[in-house]
């Protein structure tokens, strides 16, 4: 028997739209007990929270998000808003009782993240952070091929997470539409929005990071910022590069800047160990390279003139996600993630696995960031704290 699950969303931007599809969509081909139920979406703009709420279809509407989680009516709260506003809903959410879902980054910062935990594990809430990309099926299934000790000691992981679209000084911040440029609403720049997700991504695959030495810089000193129309100084980091130390004891390079041009969304990693690597490119989302050079069946080396990089098109059904999609040769997008994440979150409320990465898991990352923007500013290496 189906079970409403009655959706508050609070936001209507890029997340919001990826949130409500992967609602829409998640039982048409997961068919989990839960049939979510876009209740109600809450925003500040009402002309665009209409064109929002009429384009996913939602039932009603509010304007100030604390009547939104005031509601009887409404089981999960969506956190689809600017950093700057995370910890007062989550936290208000889960004294509420609500479940939540939270965009990334977690927090403004690690302190914050720290509120956010207490709130969610006082109150007993089901609770998820929407680090996407976990659920492409090429980095499931890399994880997948380090779980089965395909790689072996590890030695090196490399993430590279590039993008262009700040290159122009012309470019505004703040507003809507920028806010991720303006630092008092998103708490850092690339660190936060862009290498959270990397950081997320390496931890899953290769475990903890202990200490991280960085650099940032800000390449673009001013710009005009949309809501007040004056030139103000900028205070994000436009690019970011830290050396890490797993907990494992391998080495790590991370890299992330908005201003490489040509660069969209450029989310690259690879990780090298004793017995085979994996490289993945979002450029090339269907595709995981694996270079095996230990057979982990029979534990002999695979004969020399049979080693090379294998591309694996991640469309089989036996791939992570793959057997609930199309047939195989047949590719999923973007959007699936978030549907792939959603239905994850479903089982584990329904008594599956637990689901990761939740907010105790985020916090981690959120502390990797805070490190690494301390170390780009007094230039030592920093401690990440368990
Ligand atoms: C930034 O441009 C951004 O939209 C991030 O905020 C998302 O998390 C990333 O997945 C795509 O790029």
């Amino acid at each position: 028997m189906s079970k409403p699950l009655n959706v508050g969303m609070i936001g209507y931007g890029f997340m919001g739209r990826a949130h409500s599809n992967a609602f829409l969509q998640v039982n048409h081909f997961f068919q989990r007990e839960h049939t979510p139920v876009l209740k109600a979406c809450c925003g500040r703009n009402k002309e665009k929270l209409s064109a929002f709420a009429a384009a996913w279809s939602y039932e009603t509407m509010e304007s100030d998000w604390r009547k939104l989680i005031a509601r009887k009516d409404i089981d999960l709260i969506d956190v689809c808003v600017p950093n700057n506003l995370h910890r007062d809903i989550v936290v208000a959410a889960a004294k509420k009782g609500k479940m939540i879902i939270c965009e990334k980054p977690l927090a403004m910062n690690a302190a914050e993240g720290e509120e956010m935990l207490k709130a969610v594990e006082a109150a007993g809430v089901a609770n998820m952070v929407s680090f996407n990309y976990r659920r492409v099926p090429a980095i499931s299934l890399a994880k997948q091929l380090v779980d089965e000790g395909r790689i072996g000691r590890p030695f090196h992981y490399r993430a590279v997470y590039n993008q262009d679209y700040t290159i122009s000084p012309n470019v505004p911040q703040g507003g809507a539409a920028l806010w991720r440029l303006d630092v008092d609403v998103a708490g850092s720049g690339v660190t936060g929005d862009l290498l959270a997700h990397s950081i997320d991504t390496a931890e899953w695959l290769n475990g903890p990071i202990k200490k991280v030495v960085a650099s940032t810089e800000t390449f673009i000193k001013q710009r005009m910022h949309a809501e007040t129309g004056k030139v103000q100084p900028v205070g994000i980091d436009d690019t970011c590069m830290f050396l890490a130390i797993f907990a494992n004891g391998s080495r790590g390079t991370f890299e992330s800047t908005r201003y490489a041009r040509g660069r969209k969304n450029y989310n690259t990693f690879e990780l090298n160990g004793a017995d085979g690597s994996v490289f993945f490119d979002l450029e090339d989302p269907h595709i995981l390279q694996y270079f095996r050079y230990t057979d982990p069946k029979t534990g002999s080396k695979v004969e020399d003139h049979l080693t090379g990089w294998q591309r694996i098109h991640v469309t089989n059904f036996e791939h992570p996600y793959m057997n609930k999609w199309w047939v195989p040769g047949c590719t999923i997008g973007y959007e699936h993630t978030f549907t792939n994440g959603l239905a994850d979150f479903l089982a584990s409320i329904e008594g599956g696995p637990a689901f990761q990465p939740d907010i105790r898991c985020a916090l981690h990352t959120q502390r990797v960031c805070d490190a690494v923007l301390k170390s780009a500013a007094n230039g030592k290496w920093v401690e990440v704290p368990a």
